[in-house]
């Protein structure tokens, strides 16, 4: 397990006063995981100053993406860069503070034996600190509905603190996934369950940003909540279709 290769993923969109501090804080708490930064042309300098702390440790790596063009494909093409280059232990991470790099290693303790470990704000021992009260209901509105509509066995399918072993990664089709905000978040947790891979929520601390602003948009909500009731729906009938199914008396 020790030996494992492990990286951290940070899509980046304006987050020059938050990006050194993290990064400072996975080399301090992780000191074997490698760092990939995936910034989608920030016009604040956050991709300069990423290119200033490769340019400081090899441990740091930078993708330059041409445009912003969301959370799920920042994070669709950063994967792709760790599982080209071999790495065994894929971290999902937010620049701005909200996960704690001090969290890191309480995610990596538990994954052995399991496929995916999910930092998860709502099971007991989680917490958010500082969060407005609006944004916690959100959150955990979302995310009953979520384990309402598709059966999810998952307290925060919508965490962005996680954990993949890369065969996880590549048992999903990542080519076929097209969520942009939250959803992303989502749609890897279901298709990982869906695969039967193995999944654990650990309690997390999320400490809201204090510093840039956050990029989550009304358009963000709507597409969660479109995509959840389309997938929801689809799973009830195919319930319905294997209950009508095993429940056909057999012809002679
Ligand atoms: N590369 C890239 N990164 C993004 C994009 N949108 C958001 N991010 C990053 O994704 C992470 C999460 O985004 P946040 O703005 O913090 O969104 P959030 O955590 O849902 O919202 P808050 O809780 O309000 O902060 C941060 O590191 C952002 O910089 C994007 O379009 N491209
Ligand atoms: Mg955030």
């Amino acid at each position: 397990m020790i030996a494992d290769r492990c990286i951290v993923v940070i899509p980046t969109y304006d987050e020059v006063d938050n990006l050194e501090l993290v990064v400072d804080r996975i080399r301090a708490c992780v000191p074997r995981s490698d760092v990939l930064v995936v910034d989608d042309a920030s016009p604040d300098g956050t991709g300069e100053l990423a290119d200033k702390l490769q340019a400081h440790d090899p441990q740091v790596h930078v993708l330059h993406r041409a445009a912003k063009e969301g959370l799920g494909a920042a994070y669709l093409a950063g994967f792709a860069w760790a599982l080209e280059r071999g790495y065994d232990v894929i971290i999902e991470m937010d620049a701005d503070g909200s996960h704690l790099p001090e969290q890191l290693p309480r995610l990596l303790e538990a994954l052995p034996g399991v496929d995916l470990v999910l930092g998860s704000r709502w099971v007991p021992g989680g917490r958010v600190v500082n969060w407005p009260r609006r944004r916690e209901l959100l959150s955990r509105g979302g995310n009953l509905y979520t384990r309402l509509a598709l059966g999810l066995p998952l307290s925060d399918a919508t965490a962005g603190f996680r954990a993949f072993r890369r065969h996880t990664l590549e048992g999903i089709d990542l080519a076929t996934v097209t969520s942009q905000g939250y959803c992303f978040q989502v749609e890897l947790a279901r298709r990982t369950v869906e695969a039967g891979h193995r999944v654990v929520e650990v309690p997390i601390t999320f400490v809201e940003r204090q510093a840039g602003n956050s990029k989550m948009t009304g358009e963000i909500v709507r597409e969660a909540l479109v995509r959840v009731s389309q997938w929801g729906l689809e799973h009830r009938i195919s319930q319905a279709r294997t209950f009508l199914t095993r429940s056909r008396v057999p012809q002679r």
